[in-house]
């Protein structure tokens, strides 16, 4: 029973038109925070919440249908059953276990694995082709729990790694120079945590390369300056948590916005975590972490040659080394 009097023999929709699905497991403050960013910028025509908690699942799903009249028109479903994900072009995965106190970092790290294990068969029996995002922490060993329990080829498994740390550090120069952050090109790779990499030398103001413009100019240039605002960034997170509990919005906008480069074939280059063996000189094990690669929508479509230093090189096998010797703790 329609609302509408059918026109007669209207032609049926173009099967060419694409119909976007997006499922966000775990409906907390940082998936939340990403599916409200995904409705706001009309990214899919379905987007999916899945939890564990069915109350809250379903408050968040109203919440969200309300605001219909304001929003571009997305159905919006919401279920601790997988079936609803049926598929979808790109699952998000957000869901984590809270540390508890006193509870080490590996241990903590073990019980998302035992979650993982719950969330990721389901997603790829009813998504046999979607790309896996995933974001819950620790990302980079995560997202290789995901890749291996997936069976996927690695260009369909990719962690949102370091691409929050590049959007601080973009802002943190661009407030320095007082300059737009849109026109700031810069990179932080490899793990997103503590053994992060800020590739100084690749950085750029609207074209123009930083370190050698002001070595040119022979301004002093700031070293300390500069080794402050990339601990500035790896503070950032704690920095957040410790004074409203979590960070939400700066990871809404930027997974939406990974979310826009794969699903819109982009094709823009992203730090994320994807499988670097044999790029950039990381050896020694199957290891993800991040590096400037290309998404679109195929996934990870490659990994781009940027010029590193020997010392930049160096730092990012050592921060591969950091993540290797995490996994090899693990029960896989
Ligand atoms: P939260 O608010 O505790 O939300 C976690 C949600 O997961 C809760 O709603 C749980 O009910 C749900 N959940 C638990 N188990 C399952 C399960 N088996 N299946 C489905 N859902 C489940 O945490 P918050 O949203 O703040 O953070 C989520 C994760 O994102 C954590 O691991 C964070 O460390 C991580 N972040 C990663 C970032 C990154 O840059 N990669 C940034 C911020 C947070």
């Amino acid at each position: 029973q329609s609302f509408f009097k059918p026109i007669s023999s209207a032609a049926p929709p173009s099967p060419t038109k694409r119909h976007t699905k997006i499922s966000v497991v775990g409906a907390g403050n940082v998936g939340m925070a990403i599916a409200q960013t995904i409705l706001t910028q009309d990214l899919a025509d379905e987007l999916v919440l899945i939890d564990v908690n069915p109350d809250k699942l379903r408050g968040e799903m109203l919440d969200l249908q309300h605001a219909a009249a304001f929003l571009p028109r997305t159905k919006i479903l919401a279920s601790v059953d997988y079936a609803v994900t049926v598929g979808s072009d790109l699952c998000i995965v957000t869901a984590g276990a809270r540390q508890t106190l006193g509870e080490s970092r590996l241990n903590l790290l073990q019980r998302n694995v035992a979650l993982f294990r719950k969330i990721i068969p389901p997603l790829v029996k009813f998504s046999p082709d979607t790309i896996l995002l995933i974001v819950s922490n620790p990302v980079d060993v995560l997202t290789h729990v995901a890749w291996k329990l997936s069976g996927f080829p690695s260009n369909r498994v990719l962690g949102s790694g370091t691409n929050l740390d590049s959007s601080r550090f973009r802002f943190l120069i661009a407030d320095h120079l007082d300059v737009n952050a849109q026109d700031v090109q810069a990179y932080i790779v490899g793990e997103h945590g503590d053994s992060s990499v800020a590739l100084w030398s690749s950085i750029s103001v609207g074209g123009v390369p930083v370190l050698s413009f002001l070595e040119k100019q022979e301004i002093a240039y700031e070293k300390e300056t500069l080794e402050e605002i990339h601990k500035a960034v790896v503070d950032s997170a704690y920095e957040v948590i410790s004074l409203k509990g979590y960070t939400s919005w700066a990871i809404g906008y930027s997974v939406a916005n990974l979310a826009r480069s794969i699903l819109r074939d982009q094709r823009k280059i992203h730090p994320v975590s994807v499988l670097a063996k044999g790029f950039y000189g990381v050896e020694g094990g199957e290891v993800f972490l991040s590096l400037p690669a290309q998404l679109g929508r195929g996934g990870v479509l490659g990994v781009t040659n940027i010029h590193l230093t020997d010392e930049e090189e160096q730092r990012l096998r050592d921060s591969a080394r950091t993540i290797l010797d995490v996994q090899s703790q693990l029960n896989l």
